[in-house]
């Protein structure tokens, strides 16, 4: 199954964050990394008084089921000091699981495609860049959702 994982940073050198995660994505079982979109820099959704986010995007090809694939995603997380806090703070790594091939979830730990992928330009943006002819199950074409999400002063963060 083709597979899209959002990453999201904002703690503790958000740049090494994100570039260690898809290392961390590499190793996976039954699973091979098949594209890395650049890294961007983006100003918080959420409490503003929070560091910038730096945010990317991977493509995975796996046989993983979407519930394991999440129970792995979230162990990476844990490995990156991943602690709970306030409600849209501050964070050491989030990976959203927001693509599944065209399959939909709607359950108590999975909803996919991510619903808040229509207004996040750090999400729709990377997506964008490594698959520009992508449709999103229940939600159109990636070219109509950005040009519907304003970047928000999302920016690419040169050689990366
Ligand atoms: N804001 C930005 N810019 N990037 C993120 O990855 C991100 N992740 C989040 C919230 C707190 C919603 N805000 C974000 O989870």
């Amino acid at each position: 199954m083709r597979v899209f994982i959002g990453l999201g940073s904002n703690l503790a050198d958000p740049i090494e964050q994100v570039l260690t995660a898809v290392k961390a994505l590499q190793l996976l079982p039954d699973t091979n990394v098949i594209k890395s979109s650049s890294l961007y820099a983006s100003p918080p959704m959420g409490p503003q008084d929070q560091p910038d986010y730096t945010n990317a995007v991977v493509a995975l090809d796996t046989t993983l089921s979407a519930h394991n694939l999440l129970d792995q995603l979230q162990e990476i997380e844990l490995q990156h000091g991943r602690e709970r806090n306030r409600h849209w703070g501050e964070r050491t790594l989030d990976l959203d699981l927001l693509i599944y091939g065209d399959k939909i979830f709607n359950d108590e730990r999975l909803q996919v495609p991510h619903p808040g992928m229509p207004l996040r330009s750090f999400v729709l943006y990377p997506l964008q860049e490594i698959a520009p002819e992508l449709i999103i199950p229940g939600m159109g074409t990636i070219e109509q959702l950005c040009t519907q999400c304003p970047l928000d002063g999302l920016s690419r963060i040169e050689n990366s």
